[in-house]
C-alpha cells in the first residue's frame, strides 16, 4: 500500500459555519473537495501523529463513501488508530461521548444535522476536539485559512474495508475498530438516570411514550435504551431505521417536520411523553398530551429539577444558554443561587464553560439541551431527563411546565424564520439593523422602552477569547427581546432568524398562544427591520 500525494488547488467558501462545513452534497462530490477540508483538518493538528481518531456519521447520502475516504486520509497522515462506528454510522453525542471515553485526539462527524439528505441535499463535516466538542473558532479559522492554501493532500491507496462487521482492520500503518455506535453511549446513559424507577413505571403502564426517530440516527439508539433496556413497546420508537434521505423528510424535530408524532401526542390516545431528535441526534423536541414544551422551558425545567436525577443529585454548578435562548434559565439559576452564562448561537461556545467546571447544564432555543456529561448537545439524554423527571414526579408533563411557570412566570417565547432568501438583501437588512438600534434606545413602544440595542459580542470567561457580530438585540425595560441573526448552517441562499420573548408573570395569561400574546412585538419586529420590504416576505416559513 502506497502513501499517494496529490497535487490540488483550494476551494472558496470552505469555511465552518455555526456547526461545521455544510454543502450541498454535489458540491462535496466534486473531486477533492472532501479531501482538500479533510487535510487542511489534518495540517491545522498539531501532537495528532499516533493518536487515535473517532468517525461516525448520520447515515445520509455520501456518508459511506466519505467514511472510506477519511480512512485512507487518517492513514496517510499517520493516524495510530481510528474508531469508527458501524455502517459509518454514530450520533453527534455518541462522538463525544467515544472521543472522551477512548482518550481520542479528536473525531470527524459527518452531518448535515437537521437538513434533509439525498444526491440533491446536504452533506456536511465537522472536526471535534479532544473534549469532545466541536472545534472552537481559533481551530475552524485555521481550518479555513489552510482551505485557501492547500496545495496537496495525503491519501493511502487501498481498497475499501467493511464497515458492516464489528472487527478490526489494518490500513497500512494504522489500525481500524469498527465499533458498536450504541454501547458507549448507553451506558453513560445508564449511568446518569434511574433506569430501574423509569422501566417500573413503564412497567407498570403508568409512563407511556412515542419517540420519533425521523429515519435518522438516533433509531438504534432509542431502540437499545427506550424499548430493549427499559421496556417501552415495540413500535414506541417511530421511523427507527436511518435511511440515506430520512424517508425524504425534513429530520429536524419540530411541530412542522416532526408532523406524525405531533399527530399522536394532539391524539385521542396521546402517551404521556412524546419526543422527537435530529438527523445527528443532537436536538430533541419534547411534548406531553396535547402539551409542546418549547426548549427553552425545557432547559429550565431540567434545571429546576435535576437533582431528582442521580447524576445531577448534588445539584448543578451553573447554566449557560445561547444568546438568543429565552430567559427562563436565568430565572431558575437565580432561584438556585448559581451564574447563568450567556454564550453565542453554537454549542462550541459551551466547550471551555463546561471544561472549567462553571456550568453543568447548557441549551440553546433550537432545540438543544446538554449537560458536562459530554460536549455535544444530546437529544436522547434530554429524553431520558424528562422520563426521569416524570418517573420521580408521577405528574404530567403540562402540569409539571405549568407549575414551573407559576413559580417563576411565563417567558413568552417564539422564533420566526425566513429561509432562502436572497443573501445580499439579508446582508443588508443585518446592516440596517446594526446601525439603527443604537439610536432605538430611549423610544417608548406599546408602554414599554428600548434599553438595550446593540450586535451581541461575547468574551469567552475561561480564555478571554472574543467573538462579535453575533446577532442584532432590542431589549426592553420589562426584559421583552428581540433579535435578529442569520443563520450560519444553511446551504442555500440565507435564513433570517427572528426571536422574541415576554416575561409573562401573570397566571391568568399563561394558557395564552404565544402568537398572540407576542402579536404586538412581532409587528414591531418586522417593522423596525423593514423584513417586508428587503425580503419581499408576507410572513415566516418556519415558526416554533
Ligand atoms: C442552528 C441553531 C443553533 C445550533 C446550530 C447547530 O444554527 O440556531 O442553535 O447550534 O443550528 O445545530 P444557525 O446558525 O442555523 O442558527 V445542529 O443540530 O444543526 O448541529
Ligand atoms: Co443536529
Amino acid at each position: 500500500m502506497t502513501i499517494r500525494t496529490v497535487p490540488t488547488t483550494p476551494f472558496a467558501g470552505q469555511k465552518p459555519g455555526t456547526s461545521g462545513l455544510r454543502k450541498k452534497v454535489r458540491e462535496f462530490q466534486q473531486p477533492h473537495y472532501l479531501e482538500n477540508f479533510v487535510q487542511s483538518v489534518f495540517d491545522t493538528l498539531e501532537g495528532a501523529a499516533g493518536t487515535t481518531l473517532v468517525l461516525g456519521g448520520d447515515g445520509r447520502y455520501h456518508n459511506r463513501a466519505a467514511a472510506q475516504t477519511i480512512l485512507r486520509m487518517a492513514a496517510a497522515n499517520g493516524f495510530g488508530r481510528v474508531l469508527v462506528g458501524r455502517g459509518a454510522l454514530l450520533s453527534t453525542p455518541a462522538v463525544s461521548c467515544v472521543i472522551r471515553r477512548s482518550g481520542a485526539f479528536g473525531g470527524l462527524v459527518m452531518s448535515a444535522s437537521h437538513n434533509p439528505g439525498g444526491p440533491d441535499a446536504d452533506f456536511g463535516i465537522k472536526y471535534n476536539i479532544g473534549n469532545g466538542g466541536p472545534a472552537p473558532e481559533k481551530i475552524t479559522e485555521a481550518i479555513h485559512a489552510r482551505t485557501q492554501t492547500i496545495d496537496a493532500y495525503r491519501i493511502l491507496d487501498t481498497a475499501d474495508i467493511d464497515l458492516d462487521r464489528l472487527g478490526s482492520h489494518r490500513l497500512g500503518e494504522m489500525s481500524v475498530e469498527v465499533i458498536d455506535p450504541v454501547a458507549d453511549y448507553a451506558a453513560l446513559m445508564e449511568s446518569l438516570f434511574d433506569f430501574d424507577l423509569i422501566a417500573a413505571r413503564i412497567a407498570s403502564g403508568k409512563l407511556t411514550l412515542a419517540f420519533d426517530a425521523m429515519h435518522a440516527v438516533t433509531g438504534p439508539y432509542a431502540k437499545a435504551i427506550l424499548e430493549e433496556r427499559l421496556g417501552a413497546p415495540a413500535g414506541s420508537v417511530m421511523n427507527g431505521v436511518p435511511l440515506e434521505d430520512f424517508g425524504g423528510g425534513h429530520p429536524d424535530p419540530n411541530l412542522v417536520h416532526a408532523h406524525d408524532l405531533v399527530e399522536k401526542l394532539f391524539g385521542a390516545a396521546a402517551p404521556d411523553l412524546g419526543a422527537a431528535s435530529d438527523g445527528d441526534g443532537d436536538r430533541n423536541m419534547i411534548l406531553g398530551r396535547h402539551f409542546y414544551v418549547t426548549p427553552s422551558d425545557s432547559l429550565a425545567v431540567l434545571a429546576a429539577n435535576a437533582t431528582l436525577v442521580p447524576g445531577y443529585r448534588d445539584g448543578i454548578r451553573g447554566i449557560a444558554r445561547s444568546m438568543p435562548t429565552s430567559q427562563a434559565a436565568d430565572a431558575v439559576a437565580k432561584a438556585l443561587g448559581v451564574p447563568c452564562y450567556e454564550t453565542p448561537t453554537g454549542w462550541k461556545f459551551f466547550g471551555n464553560l463546561l471544561d472549567a467546571g462553571r456550568i453543568t447544564l447548557c441549551g440553546e432555543e433550537s432545540f438543544g439541551t446538554g449537560s458536562d456529561h459530554v460536549r455535544e448537545k444530546d437529544g436522547l439524554w434530554a429524553v431520558l431527563f424528562w422520563l426521569n423527571i416524570l418517573a420521580a414526579r408521577g405528574e404530567s408533563v403540562g402540569d409539571i411546565v405549568r407549575a414551573h411557570w407559576a413559580r417563576f412566570g411565563r417567558h413568552v417565547y417564539t422564533r420566526h424564520d425566513y429561509e432562502g432568501i436572497d443573501s445580499a438583501a439579508a446582508a443588508e437588512l443585518m446592516a440596517h439593523l446594526r446601525a439603527s438600534v443604537p439610536t432605538l434606545v430611549g423610544q417608548g413602544f406599546g408602554g414599554d422602552t428600548v434599553v438595550l440595542g446593540d450586535d451581541f459580542a461575547y468574551t469567552d470567561p475561561v480564555d478571554g477569547s472574543r467573538s462579535s457580530a453575533q446577532g442584532v438585540r432590542v431589549g426592553f425595560a420589562s426584559g421583552a427581546r428581540i433579535v435578529y441573526r442569520l443563520s450560519g448552517t444553511g446551504t442555500e441562499g440565507a435564513t433570517l432568524r427572528v426571536y422574541i420573548e415576554r416575561h409573562e408573570p401573570d397566571v391568568a395569561r399563561h394558557g395564552l398562544d404565544p402568537q398572540e400574546a407576542l402579536a404586538d412585538l412581532v409587528t414591531l419586529a418586522g417593522e423596525l427591520a423593514g423584513i417586508r420590504a428587503r425580503t419581499g416576505r408576507e410572513r415566516a416559513d418556519v415558526i416554533t
